[in-house]
């Protein structure tokens, strides 16, 4: 697991967007994003084939991590850096199994879940969701800032925070514990992807100086 798993991790949104996929994980890129993941819930299989493959051109271009959300099928097949699960995906222990050297994200809404990842081998965790969020309906209570410090006691892993966070309370949310941190509708659902990435970047990096 590299080291430097750290900073904004972007997730595109084909929902949300206003420009496409190719465009915003260009703009994120350009905004410093550290690692892209590709979350497509609406489109056939073959089309998510070639929108990944476009992507992951882009970001190895860039040494920025390309991740898949929910398929390690489709990771497998375009040789994504890493895949991301949630409760209702492949059980994290199964996809080691079958995703031996990429990395392996996994969603956790305890600390409960926190450990039986990392068991299973999971490389990172994400906090899921911090707070209330309208993006994602399917979600359970929200963790709180009291959430992040409790995983960040669970656990050496890195975490990433998601759900509901926003440049008023990212700077809170990287001093709790978190080591990465998305925003999906206040990075994908704005006019100016680049820039909104780039002030995301910009206070982790000055959050995670006075993190201790
Ligand atoms: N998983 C947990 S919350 C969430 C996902 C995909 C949605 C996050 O979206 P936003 O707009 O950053 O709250
Ligand atoms: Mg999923």
């Amino acid at each position: 697991m590299p080291d430097n798993f750290r900073g904004f991790y972007f997730i595109t949104d084909s929902g949300l967007t206003k420009q496409g996929a190719v465009k915003d994980v260009q703009d994120a890129i350009r905004g410093g994003a550290s690692v892209v993941q590709y979350r497509e819930k609406n489109k056939s299989y073959r089309e998510m084939l070639a929108e990944a493959k476009e992507l992951l051109e882009l970001c190895r271009n860039s040494d920025v991590f390309f991740i898949i959300n929910d398929s390690v099928e489709l990771a497998l097949d375009i040789g994504a850096d890493g895949i991301h699960l949630g409760p209702n995906d492949m059980a994290p222990a199964e996809a080691r199994k079958v995703f031996p050297h990429g990395i392996l994200g996994v969603s956790c809404g305890s600390v409960e879940k926190v450990t039986i990842a990392e068991k299973a081998g999971a490389d990172y965790v994400a906090a899921s969701p911090v707070f209330f969020t309208a993006t994602k309906s399917d979600i359970g209570q929200p963790l709180g800032l009291e959430g992040i410090a409790a995983f960040r006691r669970t656990t050496g892993l890195p975490i990433v925070a998601i759900g509901g966070i926003n440049l008023d309370n990212v700077h809170d949310v990287v001093l709790a514990g978190a080591d990465m941190v998305c925003a999906i509708s206040a990075t994908v659902g704005t006019v100016d992807v680049e820039n909104s990435v780039r002030k995301f970047v910009d206070a982790v990096s000055s959050a995670s100086e006075k993190s201790p």
